[in-house]
């Protein structure tokens, strides 16, 4: 029988083989998909989180965290979309035109699975129409968008811009983020929300979406 605590601790200590094995040998075993994300996995997201914010974890092990929940998700996906389980919330998520950083924007994405959202990747240099297609094709309930460089930042501005003449801006909620981004920034632009990091992040899908915090 497999060790679920053993799942809970490889994420936050950010071991992926560990993570990958203890999932499989929970399946075969029988464990519930679902128990495996909401008792184990996204606790351990929760915890590195906590770590993060109170500065005993930093980037690389928030990297580590995130490989190894996503390693476990990639193995439990595929048996909860076989059954039709709802998640939290659609999201689409991409970094903007001209703007090629795509760790960050990786991080928020792997933190939003973790707490049990489905979130579409449209990549790096994502431009305008890209992102409303997205929003008209994929069915998302948050769209999240990402800049890293001060002059790709106002690519944030032109794709709620293109959102508002395709007359689906009230279809989503828009978070922006990146390292440029401050909440000032984001009111501006008319986004709903904004996140410093990928905690953050998770947090302000959350609220934009009404949910109760985690
Ligand atoms: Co670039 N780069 N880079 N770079 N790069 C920065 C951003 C820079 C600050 C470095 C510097 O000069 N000190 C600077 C920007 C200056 C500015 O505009 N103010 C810069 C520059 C200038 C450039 C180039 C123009 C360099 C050149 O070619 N002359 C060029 C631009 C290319 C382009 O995009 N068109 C360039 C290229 C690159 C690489 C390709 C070499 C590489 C990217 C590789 C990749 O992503 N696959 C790279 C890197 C690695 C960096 C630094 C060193 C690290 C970025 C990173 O990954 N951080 C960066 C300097 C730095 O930040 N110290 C730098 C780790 C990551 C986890 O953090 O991305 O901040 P971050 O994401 C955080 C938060 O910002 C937030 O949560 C994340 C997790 O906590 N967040 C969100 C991010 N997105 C969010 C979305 C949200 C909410 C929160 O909601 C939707």
């Amino acid at each position: 029988m497999a060790n679920l605590d053993q799942l809970y601790d490889a994420v936050v200590r950010g071991d992926d083989d560990v993570a990958r094995d203890i999932t499989t040998q929970a399946l075969a075993d029988g464990v519930d998909a679902l128990t495996l994300i909401d008792q184990y996995m996204s606790p351990a997201m929760a915890e590195v989180g906590r770590r993060f914010e109170a500065c005993e974890y930093f980037v690389p092990e928030l990297l580590l965290s995130a490989r190894a929940m996503k390693a476990g998700l990639e193995l439990v996906r595929p048996v909860l979309a076989a059954r039709g389980a709802e998640p939290a919330g659609r999201v689409a998520i991409g970094t903007v035109e001209g703007d090629l950083h795509d760790i960050g924007k990786k991080l928020v994405s792997a933190m939003l699975e973790g707490a049990g959202f489905q979130v579409v990747d449209l990549g790096v240099n994502v431009k305008p129409e890209a992102f409303v297609e997205a929003v008209r094709e994929k069915d998302v309930n948050v769209l999240c968008m990402s800049a890293l460089l001060t002059t790709t930042m106002l690519a944030m501005r032109r794709a709620i811009e293109a959102l508002d003449e395709a007359g689906l801006r009230d279809r989503v909620k828009i978070l922006v983020g990146g390292a440029p981004v401050t909440p000032q920034f984001a009111a501006e632009i008319g986004a709903d929300a904004s996140g410093e990091n990928a905690v953050e992040a998770v947090a302000a899908t959350r609220k934009v979406l009404g949910l109760a915090d985690a």
